[in-house]
């Protein structure tokens, strides 16, 4: 079965039917089908059990059957929860205040905007592109990750996972180990952000309705995760405009403050007509991965090459940053994890714009899906950059124009908004289309993206959470939200 992870759906029926020989197996059929709703632990159960079932369907089928997980009880279909997952924060105790008066909107913007500076003035690691650290292609550790996701113990990240694909709408059959898997890479990923923002917010929450205080420590809390000033606003000014309306209470305040990020963070991927971002089938696909120097961008690409692969589309890469000597190795160590091919040219200062001339006259002729092309994210000044961006763009345009083109802004999380009013400046002349956010594991300043979707106003397509060749994901805004705001 062949799950598209662009698309996020299987492409073949969505589960084989259970083993017959495994008691365990039959196991969640045995149970009328939990509500998600009703009872969320007990449909997480099942997905377990559903999943487990299939993991041993798997390991019995081959002729040498491997005991690839720690030895586990094959007849203990039901796992046991370590711990109930808890809907709500524990409750703090905050001194509830009446609701006050609004100070003046724009007075109010004006502050913002200071407390923006002072925390930005604040000592922290000033986060400056440092001098171009070449990565020598044997310092990617090839075997450092799996290749497939295993399905780990029925714990809390498990049971959190598994809400959160109910909370869309997926059936317990429906749920695959690689989204399972997934979700608790991102929420890991989001850990440090969420330990500032969450622990933050919700300690300052107790059972009494949200107060002008509470409000003013989000505030702080949304710039310290580099949020943004607009994105802030925009999300108190709809939570003040709530509290003026009707009193709220704790949980509706939180369910609120999700709705509003969700809301922030869709608005450019609605406008852009495109839920998914995924190769078309049937024609060519161009990626360029543009950005800065030290990013991500080859990383993205790497990984980006074998979630098309996995989910049976055909790539080719174009190594186009011609600038640095290793850039091409680098390239090449990521193209032969994923068995994809690799287009370049070993001459000294080649021209990256033939390079690409090359990979679409390549692709073209093997009928390849998806094109993806590594630039350069340092010249010897920033008008040649914008010069061989705008080049390179020129030749997809002349070359494939009947191709569809995606220009993608790379953009490292732990440079937080200065790191975006910089790739911005930088690669308006890439005629951008979306925006990779990377790195977003080891830093606090995850909430870069919503600057990004609200600032840029371009739509977020994948996140990296971490630098093994799995953790790059489709942006899911409602995952996102949910992850940064999970409370335990
Ligand atoms: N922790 C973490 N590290 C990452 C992630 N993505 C990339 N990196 C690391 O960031 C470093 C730079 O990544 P590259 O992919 O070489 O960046 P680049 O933008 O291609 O750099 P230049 O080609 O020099 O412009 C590498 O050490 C990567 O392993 C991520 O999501 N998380
Ligand atoms: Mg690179």
């Amino acid at each position: 079965m062949v799950y598209d992870w662009f698309n996020r759906q299987s492409e073949a029926a969505p589960t084989p039917p259970p083993a017959d020989d495994s008691a365990s197996a039959q196991e969640p059929q045995q149970d009328a089908a939990a509500s998600a709703d009703d009872d969320p632990l007990e449909w997480a159960r099942q997905a377990y059990a559903r999943l487990k079932a299939q993991k041993e369907q798997a390991n019995a089928t081959p002729a040498a059957p491997q005991s690839d997980s720690p030895a586990e009880p094959e007849t203990k279909p039901e796992p046991e929860p370590e711990r109930e997952p808890e809907q709500e924060p524990a409750p703090a105790d905050p001194e509830p205040t009446p609701v006050a008066g609004l100070s003046l909107l724009e007075q109010a913007a004006a502050q913002r905007q200071e407390r923006q500076q002072q925390l930005e003035q604040e000592p922290q690691v000033a986060q400056e592109p440092v001098a171009e650290q070449p990565v020598p292609a044997a310092s990617v550790e090839v075997d450092r990750e799996q290749d497939e996701p295993s399905l780990g113990a029925f714990d809390d990240t498990f049971t959190w996972s598994a809400e959160v694909l109910a909370a869309q709408g997926r059936e317990a059959e429906q749920v695959t180990l690689e989204e399972i898997d997934w979700l608790g890479r991102l929420r890991q990923g989001l850990e440090k952000t969420r330990q500032g923002f969450v622990s933050g917010l919700l300690e300052n929450l107790g059972d009494d309705p949200l107060t002008p205080e509470v409000l003013d420590d989000l505030e702080s809390l949304l710039l310290r995760a580099d949020a943004g000033v607009k994105a802030t606003d925009q999300v108190l000014d709809a939570l003040r405009k709530r509290m003026n309306e009707q009193v709220v209470d704790p949980s509706e305040g939180i369910r609120f403050l999700k709705e509003q990020l969700r809301d922030l963070l869709e608005a450019p991927i609605k406008s852009s007509g495109v839920d998914l971002l995924a190769p078309q089938r049937g024609q060519l696909n161009v990626w360029l991965m543009v950005g800065v120097n030290g990013v991500g961008k080859t990383t993205t690409l790497g990984k980006l090459a074998n979630l098309a692969v996995r989910s049976g589309y055909s790539a080719m890469i174009a190594a186009a940053d011609t600038f640095r000597a290793a850039a091409v190795q680098q390239v090449q160590v990521w193209g032969d994890r994923s068995d994809v091919p690799v287009v370049a040219n070993p001459s000294d200062n080649a021209d990256p714009a033939a390079v690409v001339f090359d990979a679409i006259g390549a692709a073209r002729s093997k009928g390849t899906d998806l094109v993806l092309v590594d630039t350069a994210g340092r010249l010897q000044t920033k008008h040649n950059l914008m010069e061989e961006l705008n080049k390179i763009r020129r030749v997809v345009d002349r070359l494939a124009p009947d191709a569809t083109v995606e220009s993608l802004l790379v953009l490292d999380a732990s440079q937080g908004q200065n790191g975006l009013k910089q790739a911005m400046a930088f690669a308006r002349a890439a005629g951008l289309t979306g925006v990779v956010i990377t790195k977003l594991d080891g830093t606090a300043r995850g909430g870069v993206a919503l600057a990004v979707a609200s600032e840029a106003g371009l739509p977020i397509r994948f996140i990296g959470a971490g630098e093994g060749i799995r953790d790059l994901r489709p942006f899911n805004s409602f995952e996102f939200v949910e992850a940064l705001l999970a409370s335990r």
